[in-house]
């Protein structure tokens, strides 16, 4: 190999074509052929030679370097994998207090007395990301990172080069799902920066992101280098129990052969489990991995099931937090974002400033009472003080949440610092910006001539929980949006005819082929079936969340009778401040807050923009494109789905919280009184005049024991 500094240009220009042609053959092997030809060794050598000479003669860099293929792998190059169980998140406490609160609430729900015994796991929570390994009669079949909970993308490849992770087991159940975290030590985090800096690669922020970057390498060879460990702690389909409880789970786990933590304690109170988090706080400097914070779990697995899940967490476990980190430094400016509903969100533009590890430039302001230091009931932020340009201010920082301004050094404030005036127009399209009464936030009124809202409410169509389109994320949005493409959602579904001949104007773009504008089409008719409450979602209304659209879809037949039922509710006379209560009266309006999770808040705001005749309009010529498919009947073998039932008197074996969320989860709609719209009526004990009732109406009526055998619970 001729020294780097005696390479003449001529020369250099030639190696790196015959390196480019042979680390491209080097991937084929690998992948295609699944024969690699040379040594991981050589191949890290030859990249690095590449990286050598293109940092030497940076003219010479080819189109197709090695160098470029090794960055981050867009997500459109996995395949997807739906999960047969979701994965979950875990709800937050962060105070003592909230595990305290934590046991009440699963005593309560489950009926057990304060003094009944009740273990729970307790471990440390790894700051990794998540991974399903699935096991058909003892061989990995395949690995899918969480995704968005239900659908993850497959790293088969790449788990299979996770040092110590299992390819195939004995004795395991003929279907295992084995869940965990993959993560980087601190060591082979720092090993692996001083390699990348020595060949010209990007370095990674945190062990975090060095280990998502290198389980989501599309080449897997890469992966291979790259040091990642995986610890497990929980398991999604099975095809046989591993255990009674969590621990025993953990341990059948660990005797499969799987790494798991040896943190993991056992704890009979909240006292023991907050003892222990003191204990793991202490060690975490020294355990040469990051994690932040402890994981406590419902011991009995028996509970587990009864006590089930919130609409994203289970019930039975929750991730209690360490605390945040803080640093203080110099507000520089605040800048004004608008949002998909108008929102005017400040945010500083701090002089950078690491924190736990990380370094902060941005973080939020949340609103103008904030900035102010005083809310608008005049209640006192941060002992009231206001925050200034110029200002010395600490950041705040937990876990993976946005930073956030925690306090103000007064005692550092220029004399001459004049308070923030918040913009009364909107920054971008220069409306009016109003608040409304009661709400902290302002708003601007531009609707979508603002082109902040437009386009704020097409990344969220595109986004991840609504329709999700392959290769048409945010810059696209902002890209087409510029060129004036699309303009409503809709329009995202006129694009192929549009670019009939338009396809020209697309690859005449940077970033874009043939192979990719055809594949981005195709990704934008494949949504054309949407599931309803993605359709929901994505019209981006104020208060419709997720899990509120999933509840809304479970209960609208279609997309027409959700609209119809609108259009009534908006006939309804306006009331000044109505309550929830009276709002009821009026059919139209209970049929939307009879529905468990949808409120106020959320139908007036649903009611009010499909009012709206534009926006309503734009809706319309969505929905036209579309074939919104109904909910599969999440339970439709299930005997009660789509049932109206009602529970009275004394339940004995459950509480009436558990009663009704059981029967949700199959399909079930649970009332409070009995009408002839109720299909079933569930009466323990000292029932009273709701079982008379039902009895008048001819309603069939079960005693808790039938209930069960109905729904088939042990
Ligand atoms: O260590 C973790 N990051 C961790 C995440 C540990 C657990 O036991 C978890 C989890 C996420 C979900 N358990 C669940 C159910």
């Amino acid at each position: 190999m001729t020294d780097l500094g005696a390479l003449t240009e001529t020369e250099a220009k030639a190696e790196l074509a015959r390196l480019a042609t042979r680390l491209a053959a080097a991937n084929r092997a690998y992948h295609a052929e699944d024969a690699p030809e040379i040594s991981d060794a050589e191949y890290d050598a030859l990249k690095r030679r590449n990286a050598e000479i293109e940092a030497r003669f940076p003219s010479l860099k080819r189109a197709d370097s090695p160098s470029d293929q090794v960055g981050a792998a867009p997500a459109s190059g996995f395949q997807k994998i739906t999960h047969r169980v979701p994965m979950l998140s875990l709800g937050n406490a962060f105070e003592d207090e909230d595990v305290h609160e934590f046991d009440s609430s699963i005593r309560k729900y489950l009926g057990l007395a304060p003094d009944a015994p009740l273990a729970y796991t307790a471990e440390p929570k790894i700051d990794g990301l998540s991974l399903s390994l699935r096991y058909e009669d003892g061989q990995l079949i395949h690995a899918a990172t969480r995704g968005d909970g239900s659908t993850g993308e497959n790293v088969t490849a790449n788990a299979r080069t996770i040092a110590g992770l299992p390819q195939s087991l004995t004795g395991a159940p003929a279907v295992l799902e084995v869940r965990g975290e993959v993560y980087m030590s601190h060591a082979d985090f720092e090993a692996l920066n001083t390699r990348q800096a020595a060949s010209g690669d990007k370095t990674f922020a945190n062990p975090r992101n060095a280990a998502a970057g290198s389980l989501r390498q599309l080449d897997a060879l890469i992966t291979a280098a790259r040091p990642l460990k995986f610890f497990a702690y929980a398991w999604g389909d099975l095809s046989a129990p591993l255990a009674d409880t969590q621990s025993g789970a953990i341990t059948r786990l660990a005797d499969l052969g799987f790494d798991t933590n040896p943190l993991t304690k056992l704890c009979k109170s909240p006292a023991e489990m907050i003892a222990h988090y003191r204990q793991i706080e202490e060690a975490r400097a020294t355990l040469g991995y990051d994690i932040d914070g402890v994981v406590y779990k419902v011991d009995d697995l028996a509970l587990q099931s009864r006590l089930g899940f919130r609409s994203t967490t289970p019930r039975w476990a929750i991730a209690h937090k360490f605390p945040a980190e803080l640093a203080w430094t110099r507000l520089e400016a605040i800048d004004i974002q608008v949002g998909r509903t108008g929102a005017l969100s400040p945010v500083a533009r701090l002089q950078p400033v690491t924190v736990g590890g990380v370094v902060v430039s941005n973080a939020t302001l949340h609103n103008e009472d904030y900035i102010a230091g005083r809310s608008a009931t005049g209640e006192e932020i941060r002992g009231g003080k206001d925050i200034r340009l110029g200002d010395w201010v600490q950041v705040y920082r937990a876990g993976d949440v946005i930073p956030k301004i925690s306090d103000v050094d007064l005692s550092k404030r220029k004399k001459d610092s004049k308070i923030f005036r918040f913009p009364e127009t909107c920054p971008e399209c220069d409306s009016q910006a109003i608040r409304e009464e009661g709400d902290a936030v302002r708003r601007c009124t531009g609707g979508l001539i603002c082109p902040a809202q437009a386009v704020e409410k097409l990344k969220h169509f595109v986004s991840r929980g609504a329709f999700d389109i392959e290769g048409l994320g945010a810059r696209q949005v902002e890209q087409f949006y510029g060129d004036g493409w699309i303009k409503e959602p809709s329009d995202i579904f006129r694009l192929r005819p549009r670019f009939a001949s338009g396809l020209q104007q697309l690859k005449n773009r940077e970033g874009w082929g043939e192979k990719s504008a055809e594949n981005l089409f195709d990704a934008i008719d494949a949504k054309r079936q949407i599931d309803f409450h993605r359709f929901l979602f994505g019209l981006g209304i104020r208060h419709l969340g997720e899990a509120a659209a999933k509840d809304l879809a479970r209960h609208f037949p279609d997309w027409s009778a959700l609209a119809e039922a609108a259009d009534r509710a908006a006939q309804e006379p306006a009331r000044n401040d109505p309550s929830k209560e009276a709002l009821k009266a009026s059919p139209a309006w209970a049929s939307f807050l009879d529905i468990d999770g949808v409120g106020r808040a959320l139908t007036q705001s649903l009611v009010t923009a499909l009012a709206q005749d534009h926006e309503r309009a734009s809706i319309d010529r969505l929905a036209a494109e579309l074939t919104i498919l109904p909910p599969e009947a999440q339970s439709n073998d299930s005997r009660v789905a789509g049932k109206t039932v009602v529970f009275t008197g004394t339940l004995e074996k459950m509480t009436r919280a558990e009663a009704k969320s059981r029967a949700e989860a199959l399909g079930a709609k649970v009332s409070g009184s009995v009408s002839a719209k109720t299909d079933l009526l569930v009466a323990g004990p000292g029932a009273g005049s709701k079982a008379r009732k039902a009895a008048d109406l001819g309603i069939e009526t079960l005693d808790e024991d039938g209930w069960l055998a109905l729904i088939g619970a042990p």
